[in-house]
């Protein structure tokens, strides 16, 4: 497979790149790929360097596969370039993911809608990702009427210049700034710019993006989504209400069972998921399970997950792993 990585030189590229290395993704021949600033410079890959190329050279060498992290501005003006072309985009951004005519996809939940025809593939928003991989199995069984979240955001989820802006703070140090707050020592209820419904563009993400991976617009979804100093990954607690009553035990066993979830949820040993523990892992980690007794049919659980990995470059490269091994590029 000849492969473009397009945003080589970003936070989510650069983990793109270690997550392809590292599950022996077939690729035959690596397109780096970055803005006019970045053309020239060297990466590597599995220990071979590299020379990253511009946005035009990299259409006309007519990878297979483009795996876009570069925002939603190139996205929407490259992505077709390279369909055109005959290549198979997968993006990060959100330029695509509510398009009615490009699917959304999760690989565990939903990549049998894939087919030949599918050039520009959306892979959906992290907070989203870590979320319904875990909902999609209870959902089948119990049926979700309502989910109430509220999300406990790393920094690099804003990239580099966040997580530059935080190192800066800590060390006492004057620097440019990601953020209209300090984010050391302090948390923000603001993640994306505001909505005209006072919520916020990543709030309303977790709302739309949940309904369409699950196929589902009964589903009901409200978030707060929150920044913290965080680095390892994001956190979230999930608050759920289901149509029918569930057993605990059987929670813990639906979600035990599903392909890329840990169940860590032993309270007697101190055992709950965290930022610390899922940092550089492409699984999504569920505990602290327990029924809400304000409510009937109701759970929370609390859900964890490294958003560079699972909620960016690792659902991206299961997507391109899916794409060939159903010959689908
Ligand atoms: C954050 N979720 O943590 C965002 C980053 O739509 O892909 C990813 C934005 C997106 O700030």
């Amino acid at each position: 497979m000849k492969v473009a990585v397009v945003g080589a030189t970003g936070m989510v590229g650069e983990v793109m790149l270690k997550v392809l290395a590292e599950r022996n993704f077939p690729i035959t021949e690596l397109i780096p790929v970055a803005s006019e600033k970045s053309v020239g410079k060297e990466i590597e890959y599995k220990g071979k360097k590299y020379k990253v190329v511009n946005m035009q050279t990299a259409v006309d060498m007519k990878p297979e596969i483009a795996i876009f992290s570069a925002g939603g501005g190139t996205s929407l003006e490259w992505a077709p370039k390279f369909a055109e072309a005959g290549t198979t985009v997968i993006d990060n951004s959100s330029a695509w993911r509510m398009d009615p005519t490009k699917k959304l996809v999760v690989p565990e939940i939903n990549a049998s809608e894939l087919s030949k025809d599918d050039k520009i593939i959306a892979n959906p928003n992290c907070s989203t990702i870590q979320m319904v991989l875990a909902l999609a199995p209870l959902h089948k069984k119990y049926t979700i009427k309502r989910v109430v979240v509220s999300t406990y955001q790393s920094v690099t989820g804003t990239g580099v210049k966040a997580v530059k802006q935080l190192q800066d703070e800590y060390a006492g140090i004057e620097g440019e700034k990601a953020y209209k707050y300090q984010i050391h020592q302090n948390i923000i209820p603001q993640i994306d710019v505001f909505e005209e419904n006072g919520y916020t563009k990543e709030e309303m993400k977790m709302t739309r993006e949940t309904k369409k991976i699950l196929s589902d617009d009964t589903i009901h979804v409200t978030a707060t989504a929150v920044r913290l100093p965080v680095m390892g990954g994001h956190s979230e607690s999930v608050n759920i209400e289901f149509a029918n009553d569930y057993e605990v035990a059987d929670i813990r066993k639906i979600l035990s069972e599903t392909p890329g979830i840990i169940v860590q949820d032993n309270i007697d040993a101190f055992e709950y998921p965290m930022p610390l523990f899922a940092h550089q892992k492409d699984e999504v980690f569920v505990g602290r399970i327990r029924r809400d007794e304000s409510q009937p049919n109701t759970l929370n659980m609390w859900i964890v997950a490294d958003n560079l990995r699972k909620g960016a470059a690792t659902n991206a490269v299961q997507i391109a792993e899916y794409l060939v091994t159903n010959k689908l590029v």
